[in-house]
């Protein structure tokens, strides 16, 4: 049975891939192998858009490497496509695990035509409509209240959806935070709040962030669970993460699951060698040595179902080849024409932007600024 407020984080599988107590029986090998696939394929994924960063194809990007378990066991524990998701910018395995076409993400890290936005959000501020994942927003804890508010929503509505906020734990130190957090608990709304707690918000410290114990307990104060978890457990957070979502599902109100990660990457590309201004080396190798991937392959071996090299560099090779495929067919749509950040919001456009419009094209010159409303 999972328990609020535990001392220690919920944990299945130790680090050296040892169940610490027996593995539900839905964990199959081939339920373990899927997980471990996901996860795979989101650090790839990662990877691989860094080069693309580095190649100056996009200008934005934050590694979500080691916090895999966390995003992947978060994926699975919710209806993707019917829950709706409240997300922030390092949600990009989320997403994936959502089901979320790597082509999207892609389409807006290069803000292409493909893109969604067609390159009127910042890169790595993606949105997928059809699968409940809402729109990113670069302001710290600014989802909180929406989120809140949609839970609302859905409650008033008689849905059985439910409204799913993630966040790091830098934003629980945001009035936002315990703005939203404090509306879902006052209105009973079906919220399933979950903090990934990677212990750093770039080079701020949890422990100066709060002084809380841990961010789960912050639950009591806005008459909710709080669950915590080892967020590089997979089969932890599955099991928690599934527990808290199906109880606010069933009515009872918000839930708080504080799964407990760390980014072994950097912050963003804004942030380069980390471990020279805030953090140790040994600090990062300490959890590189707790490793979600790892631990699940680990697991995999001990149940007599390896995951062999071969596989594993396919599984890799593969997701390359997708990325590269996609970035191919995204840059094919090209880039958005000047016109488009006149459009989508007025069916008619007012007046001052029509001279706005009319102005920017003189200046584009004849060649490039003809056509368009204005
Ligand atoms: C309101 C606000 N303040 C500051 C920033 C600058 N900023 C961007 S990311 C970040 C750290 C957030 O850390 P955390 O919430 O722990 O998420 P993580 O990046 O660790 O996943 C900050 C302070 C911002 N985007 N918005
Ligand atoms: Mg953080």
């Amino acid at each position: 049975m999972i328990q609020p407020f535990t001392a220690q984080p919920i944990r299945f599988v130790a680090e050296d891939g040892q169940p610490t107590q027996p593995l539900p029986e839905r964990y199959t090998p081939e339920l373990l192998r899927e997980l471990h696939r996901q996860m795979l394929q989101g650090r790839e994924f990662d990877r691989k858009l860094i080069t693309l960063l580095r190649q100056g194809r996009t200008s934005f990007y934050a590694q979500a490497s080691g916090m895999e378990a966390t995003q992947i066991g978060l994926a699975r524990s919710i209806r993707a496509g019917h829950d709706w998701v409240w997300g922030y910018y390092r949600d990009q395995v989320l997403a994936l695990g959502l089901g979320v076409p790597m082509f999207t993400l892609i389409s807006q890290c290069l803000g292409t035509n493909s893109d969604l936005c067609r390159g009127r959000q910042m890169p790595h501020h993606f949105s997928a409509r059809e699968h409940g994942f809402v729109s990113i927003s670069s302001s710290i804890a600014s989802q909180v209240p929406p989120a809140a508010g949609s839970a609302m929503a859905q409650k008033y509505l008689g849905t059985d959806e439910i409204t799913v906020c993630t966040f790091g734990d830098g934003a629980t130190s945001e009035g936002d935070w315990h703005a939203g957090m404090n509306m879902a608990g006052a209105n009973g709304a079906p919220c399933l709040f979950v903090c990934e707690n990677n212990q750093w918000a770039i080079s701020t410290h949890i422990r100066h962030q709060t002084a809380s114990e841990n961010v789960h307990v912050k639950a009591r104060a806005y008459g909710m669970p709080g669950f915590y978890v080892d967020g590089n457990d997979i089969v932890a957070v599955m099991e928690v993460c599934t527990h808290a979502a199906e109880w606010v599902r069933a009515g009872n109100g918000p839930a708080l699951v504080e799964c407990l990660t760390y980014r072994v990457g950097s912050h963003s590309n804004a942030d380069s060698d980390a471990e020279k201004h805030y953090r140790t080396r040994d600090e990062v190798d300490e959890w590189l040595g707790r490793d979600p991937i790892s631990r699940i392959e680990k697991l995999l071996e001990d149940l007599g179902h390896p995951v062999s090299s071969e596989e594993r560099a396919d599984l890799i090779a593969q997701t390359h080849r997708q990325v590269d495929e996609d970035v191919r067919r995204a840059e094919a749509t090209g880039q958005p024409d000047w016109r488009i950040m006149f459009e989508d919001v007025y069916s008619d456009l007012p007046d001052h932007l029509r001279e706005q419009a009319n102005f920017l094209r003189a200046e584009m010159g004849p060649e490039l600024g003809q056509g368009g409303q204005g």
